[in-house]
């Protein structure tokens, strides 16, 4: 293996007791946990955006990360070099899976047909480095918000010519992904939304962006690429509005344009809590839907009211998210993605792998404590008791549509005042405090 991370050795299960920085305390791959591997569990990836490209810089300031395998420049050259520090990185923390958009790996080119010529190029080499080292794409992307052409929109611009630039790049961007078996797509729609609708047609941008998931499908299914599509939510920032802003208003404009049976949800944990809501609650609408494809893994900061894409350390949270998961039967093409940033304070090398660390044992923490509480029982069996009230008699016939208003009137009127049992809130809150410990 090369060495651009001399003093970083491959880190490897040590146990709870270890104080090694650079050892798993508990993300032990090849244990099982209900009836898995831990890594199948999670299928664990790192975002070459925040890896390879993130310089740390903040609105404030300069970047601060050291890359001394970079020169700083946006030639393919460089992009090439990028290419086995990011292997060695994967390699070395136990990263089966990456994901990319197209300009983390690859830059612009003078023309659209350089450009495109860039990406092929580097498709090559990451091709040559996930062949030699095991490792997989999960999802891959277009980055259609970056560039100035994009500042008012890519499929929501109110110029047909930056739609069809868009649609380009995504027809590229979708080859390299089948060009490199990855497993998904995703649409992150940076700047499709609105800064005043003053100047907006709200109604033909949301056309024009289902026109672009309706074009992808069809080309997806042109080439052969099998993967799944994804859509990721996320509230404000960088628009005042932002037409994807959270999982419902995602699902309700998959629903309305006849895409939901061709993309499932990635879900941020950062993006849910800007939006309002907790993770938790996204993913249950998520699930709700069958939607729930794949996760962006991060935190927020309460203190902060921006994307601070933070590694995922608090316990409650890798439980909430675990819970879920595996009461879902677990990923099919999705997985557990770290798309977060090490703090502008945290600027050398061995920061990455500290960073990746954290979050792969706070996932190995939170599987195993919402395994125990799945296998204790209590929580399922309260949630139960507090709905059987719809398991028989009236409950039973509203959920199965058999019964009219005019019956329940009836009923009502033949039945003492309805009583509720308490919902036991603090008590269920002690229960899973018996087990995150
Ligand atoms: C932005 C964000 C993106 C998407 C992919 O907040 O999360 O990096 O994950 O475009
Ligand atoms: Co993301």
């Amino acid at each position: 293996m090369p060495q651009h991370f001399p003093n970083v050795p491959v880190i490897k299960y040590e146990g709870p007791k270890s104080r090694n920085p650079f050892a798993f305390k508990h993300y032990d791959a090849n244990q099982k946990v209900a009836g898995r591997r831990m890594k199948d569990h999670f299928r664990f990836a790192a975002a070459y955006w925040h890896v390879m490209r993130n310089g740390l810089a903040d609105p404030f300031g300069a970047g601060t990360a050291l890359m001394p395998w970079d020169d700083g420049s946006d030639s393919l050259d460089n992009a090439l070099r990028r290419v086995p520090v990011f292997f060695e990185f994967l390699e070395k923390c136990g990263i089966d899976y990456y994901c990319f958009h197209d300009r983390d790996v690859a830059p612009e080119g003078a023309t659209l047909k350089e450009t495109h010529a860039n990406l092929a190029r580097v498709v090559k080499e990451l091709k040559a480095h996930q062949k030699a080292s095991g490792r997989r794409l999960l999802w891959g992307t277009a980055c259609l918000f970056a560039h100035p052409r994009y500042a008012q929109g890519a499929a929501t611009s109110p110029s047909a010519d930056v739609f069809a630039y868009a649609a380009s790049q995504v027809r590229h961007a979708l080859e390299a992904t089948k060009a490199l078996g990855g497993e998904g797509y995703v649409f992150w729609g940076g700047r499709e939304g609105y800064a005043s609708l003053l100047n907006t047609d709200m109604k033909r941008e949301l056309e024009h962006l289902a026109a672009l998931l309706h074009l992808s499908v069809e080309h997806a299914r042109k080439i052969g690429f099998k993967g799944q599509f994804y859509i990721e939510p996320k509230p404000r920032e960088p628009s005042t509005h932002q037409y994807d802003s959270d999982a419902a208003a995602c699902l309700n404009f998959l629903r309305e344009h006849g895409l939901l049976k061709h993309f499932k949800l990635n879900l941020e944990t950062n993006h849910a809590t800007l939006a309002g809501h907790t993770m938790e609650h996204e993913m249950e609408v998520a699930i709700a839907a069958g939607a729930l494809g794949s996760v962006d893994a991060n935190r927020g900061d309460t203190l902060i009211g921006w994307d601070t894409d933070q590694f995922p350390t608090d316990l409650y949270l890798t439980t909430n998210i675990m819970l879920r998961i595996l009461k879902m039967g677990g990923f099919t093409t999705g997985g557990l993605n770290f798309d977060a940033k090490r703090r502008r304070e945290s600027h050398e090398p061995a920061d990455l792998f500290h960073a990746h660390i954290g979050g792969m044992d706070a996932f190995a923490r939170g599987l195993k404590i919402a395994d125990a509480i799945i296998r204790d029982g209590r929580l399922d069996r309260f949630v139960d008791r507090r709905y059987a009230s719809w398991d028989s008699g009236i409950g039973r016939k509203v959920e199965s549509g058999k019964v009219t208003l005019a019956q329940l009137d009836a009923y009502a009127q033949g039945i003492k005042p309805p009583r509720l049992d308490s919902g036991r809130q603090e008590m269920l809150e002690n229960l899973i405090n018996e087990y995150v410990r």
